[in-house]
């Protein structure tokens, strides 16, 4: 299924691409074709749900209003075999009036969900069913009342029952704790509910154990839920991947995830078998891909970006395929069939993710990002509205080191997942590169399994991530003749962006980290030619309203 992020009023929640497909004052009478077309792409590649409307609710779309509008488009995609879905906000019985609060245990908030249920269900009898974010990020939720999430997820499944609906409840929650380890607040708050859901409940986890980041151990809930059936969040749209200016293709970052051993019940229990339900004996199951597609001509702003839509919904049915093939079946339908071609821009997207990693946050490091813009870095963050908001509450650099240790020693994170994952991840001297900053704090001269220091192989990373990024533009430069040339005009001017971008990435972490490692740039690399005041100073512009 794709998770839409879009808003009423047609804005799209971390959306690159324009603004929103749905026109809302517009509907239910006047039908776009591009509802049609999205239907079409979408059924093409087995994507079979949808839901409409950004996780940070609006109650407005369960008015008697909306409910028209959503019945138009539900039977727009009808013919394409996708279900409609709505995204909740738990206060709508309050909000919308009704019910003096929103308390899941309230009679009275339990009829008013049954009746709006009721009036959905005669509007769209095949209406798939609601997502809820609760009791996150400010939103809404049982917890308010001293009721648990199964609590409010129970409710709404009890209500929506008759009709064959799902409710999907996301286990995207992390209480504010400034001594805690944010890595282990859904685990703290939704293991000790296994067993207790509706049957007609999905618990909804993000891929990994914070935000979508560039790359992330998978979620410690997969595999810790035996009796509840796992839906898994992935984020299409480019929020913490570069917008729509960096050519990022994520079949090798959905991979990395799916295919991890969880051994939740011995060797092979993978993520992607938990997801399938085949680990668990569960015949409800689902994949979710936070939308790329907006009012874009192209669809996903970045046009390589339509690779990641399409990726999902072909991983989605079958996480055995090679991200190599994927991409050589997209290449083919949308760019060139000339052989040299596609090989050279298969290359290319199979890099890019790796690319993009090296030059934002190499090793493991996490969550470094400007707080405003994703795409840009901000290591030096140390203020927010929480403390796990910052960049600093991440990267734990200092004197001695790098990284956050989420041994025993420290929040002991890796406590959460089985005995023979920690074994993988537990020790610094054998914890694969690419983990390692997500679990040790390492020291600067420590040497690693690269031969090099971590300082040395750290730098190194950032000037090496952007070379390589001028090796992309060469790379497409190559294959000019054998593309359109507004096609090629248009992703060549993104590569160039995504550059500059880039060389910001860099030199603003390697300045900023070297104030704690004290260590000169690795002697091959030139040293950035600006200041770190100079790249605090542009972030900060960056950010202005
Ligand atoms: C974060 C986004 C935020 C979303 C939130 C979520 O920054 O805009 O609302 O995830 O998934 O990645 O609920």
């Amino acid at each position: 299924m794709l998770n839409h992020w879009d808003n009423p009023l047609g804005t799209i929640e971390r959306g690159y691409a324009g603004s929103s497909l749905w026109k809302w004052y517009e509907l239910p009478e006047v039908i776009d074709q591009r509802y049609i077309d999205y239907a079409r792409a979408n059924a093409s590649i087995g994507i079979n749900a949808v839901v409409l409307n950004n996780v940070n609710a609006s109650a407005r779309f369960l008015t008697k209003e909306y409910i028209v509008k959503v019945k138009a488009l539900a039977d727009v995609f009808r013919p394409y075999g996708i279900k409609v879905f709505l995204s909740l906000n738990f206060a709508a019985p309050k909000l919308l009036g009704g019910a003096k609060n929103s308390d899941p245990m309230a009679p009275e908030v339990r009829n008013w969900w049954k009746n709006v249920t009721k009036d959905i269900y005669s509007a769209i009898p095949d209406f798939g069913g609601y997502l809820v974010k609760a009791n996150s990020e400010g939103e809404p939720g049982p917890q308010d009342f001293g009721r648990t999430h199964a609590d409010g997820a129970n409710m709404l499944a009890e209500a929506i029952a008759p009709y064959k609906g799902i409710v999907i409840w996301r286990a995207f929650v992390y209480a504010a704790d400034p001594k805690g380890d944010r890595f282990k607040e859904a685990y703290k708050d939704f293991k000790p509910l296994d067993g207790t859901f509706a049957s007609n409940v999905l618990v909804q986890v993000k891929n990994g154990p914070i935000d979508f980041q560039s790359r992330e151990p998978f979620h410690p809930l997969f595999g810790a839920m035996p009796k509840t059936p796992l839906a898994m969040e992935f984020q299409l749209t480019q929020e913490y991947l570069g917008f729509s200016t960096n050519l990022v293709y994520e079949a090798p970052l959905f991979k990395e995830c799916l295919e991890s051993d969880t051994y939740s019940n011995g060797k092979g229990s993978t993520v992607a078998k938990i997801v399938d339900g085949s680990v668990d004996n569960h015949s409800l199951t689902a994949m979710a891909g936070v939308a790329n597609t907006g009012s874009d001509r192209n669809w996903t702003g970045h046009l390589m970006s339509q690779a990641n839509w399409y990726a999902f919904g072909r991983l989605a049915w079958n996480h055995s395929l090679s991200s190599e093939q994927i991409a050589s079946e997209w290449i083919k339908m949308t760019l060139t069939q000339e052989p040299k071609a596609v090989t050279t821009i298969q290359d290319l997207m199979i890099k890019s993710r790796e690319i993009y990693v090296d030059f934002t946050t190499p090793l493991g490091l996490h969550h470094v990002m400007g707080q405003n813009i994703h795409f840009g870095p901000e290591p030096w963050l140390e203020k927010s509205a929480r403390p796990d908001w910052t960049a600093i509450y991440y990267h734990r650099a200092d004197s001695v080191g790098l990284g956050f240790d989420r041994t025993a020693q420290g929040s002991n994170a890796l406590g959460l997942y089985s005995k023979e994952v920690q074994a993988l991840w537990g020790n610094p001297e054998t914890c694969p590169l690419p983990y390692l900053l997500w679990f040790h704090h390492v020291s600067w001269n420590k040497k690693l399994s690269s031969g090099k220091t971590l300082w040395n192989e750290f730098a190194s990373r950032y000037y090496e991530g952007v070379k390589s990024v001028e090796w992309m533009q060469k790379q497409w430069n190559s294959v000019q003749s054998s593309i359109d040339p507004q096609i090629f005009a248009d992703v060549s001017g993104r590569l160039a962006a995504q550059h500059r971008e880039a060389l910001n990435w860099r030199d603003a972490c390697v300045l900023y980290f070297q104030q704690y490692s004290k260590q000169p740039i690795p002697t091959q690399y030139q040293v950035p030619t600006r200041t770190l005041d100079e790249m605090k100073e542009i972030v900060r512009i960056y950010q202005l309203k």
